[in-house]
């Protein structure tokens, strides 16, 4: 099959002999096939990994325009331009068209210079877009799914967790393998700040009721902006008392001052040797002492 939707339209399998074999793909068979489409996999394209080694999903929880779609972008082009952590390279992908659909705004090209990608709708889904990267780690391989989800289905997520247009976040809490929750620097300094940190400390409060011991960390996107350092520390006060042990990165897309002319970003490639590293159960589940209370102090009243 050779880019068809579906076997009965590849001449080469009508050739074959399989158009006169008139069984019904099984739907199951269907969501299993190889996403030769190469866009983004859905939940059931991820069979095809079952037979390769451990298979690493990285879940990003942040609320819309928190730069998560950014983020993943970025990392692609860094990749593809052999840039990456100590050891760590592009080794293959199973969804390039689907890196490229959001990467492809953040490139320069000749008519115009790089833009951020597009909203990423929710649709009617209740699973996100994975983007799927083979990366050779030292001397062994590893494959990585990322989850590009729509930020509303984290706000409905962190206030009620059973909600239906959040059952997207709900698949992903469940299944990923670490967890990246996302502070959006911009929101965090800018005039709904209130908001931003209410919105953001219940994030953090359903992460840490969910996370079952698995690897989170606190991802400060758009570190070009300023916080002020009093909003810095609730943040890290309540990440504390929700999460217990985690990592912080800050991340931007924008280069530091002096970099030029090759941007890198900025904290881009820790986070993504700390995503490809970390140890699965290197942050043992603890028991956190009762947050309810202090939490209440400092985001002034969250809803559950
Ligand atoms: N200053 C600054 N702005 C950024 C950076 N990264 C992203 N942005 C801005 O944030 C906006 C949203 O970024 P996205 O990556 O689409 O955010 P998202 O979290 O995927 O949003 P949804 O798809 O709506 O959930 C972009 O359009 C940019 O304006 C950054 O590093 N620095
Ligand atoms: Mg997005």
């Amino acid at each position: 099959m050779v880019g068809e939707a579906a076997p009965q339209q590849c001449k080469y399998w009508q050739n074959s002999g399989g158009a006169q074999d008139q069984t019904p793909v099984a739907a199951t068979e269907e969501s299993a096939r190889v996403p030769w489409t190469g866009n983004a996999m859905g939940v059931g394209d991820v069979g095809i990994l079952a037979g390769r080694a451990r298979t690493r999903l990285v879940g990003i929880f942040g609320v819309s325009d928190s730069g998560k779609t950014s983020l993943l972008g970025s990392w692609y082009l860094l990749l593809g331009r052999g840039i990456g952590p100590q050891s760590v390279s592009f080794a293959g992908s199973l969804t390039l068209e689907g890196w490229e659909n959001i990467a492809g705004n953040l490139r320069w090209n000749a008519a115009h210079g790089p833009s951020f990608p597009p909203h990423t709708s929710s649709g009617g889904g209740r699973h996100p877009g994975l983007l799927h990267l083979d990366l050779q780690v030292r001397s062994t391989r590893q494959d990585l799914l990322f989850a590009d989800a729509p930020g509303e289905w984290f706000s409905r997520w962190s206030v009620r967790r059973d909600a239906d247009d959040a059952a997207g976040a709900a698949w992903l809490s469940g299944a990923a393998d670490v967890l990246l929750v996302i502070a959006d620097s911009h929101e965090l300094a800018g005039p709904k700040l209130g908001t931003a940190r209410t919105n953001l400390v219940a994030l953090l409060r359903r992460v840490g009721a969910e996370r079952r011991g698995r690897p989170v960390a606190l991802v400060w996107t758009k570190c070009d902006i300023v916080v002020d350092a009093q909003m810095r520390g609730a943040i890290t006060q309540a990440a504390d008392m929700v999460l217990g042990t985690y990592e912080t990165f800050s991340v931007s897309m924008h280069a530091a001052t002096g970099q030029e002319p090759h941007n890198r970003g900025q904290g881009l490639l820790s986070l993504l040797e700390w995503v490809v590293s970390v140890h699965e159960g290197a942050y043992p589940r603890q028991e956190l002492p009762h947050p309810e209370r202090d939490l209440l102090q400092i985001v002034g009243g969250v809803h559950a």
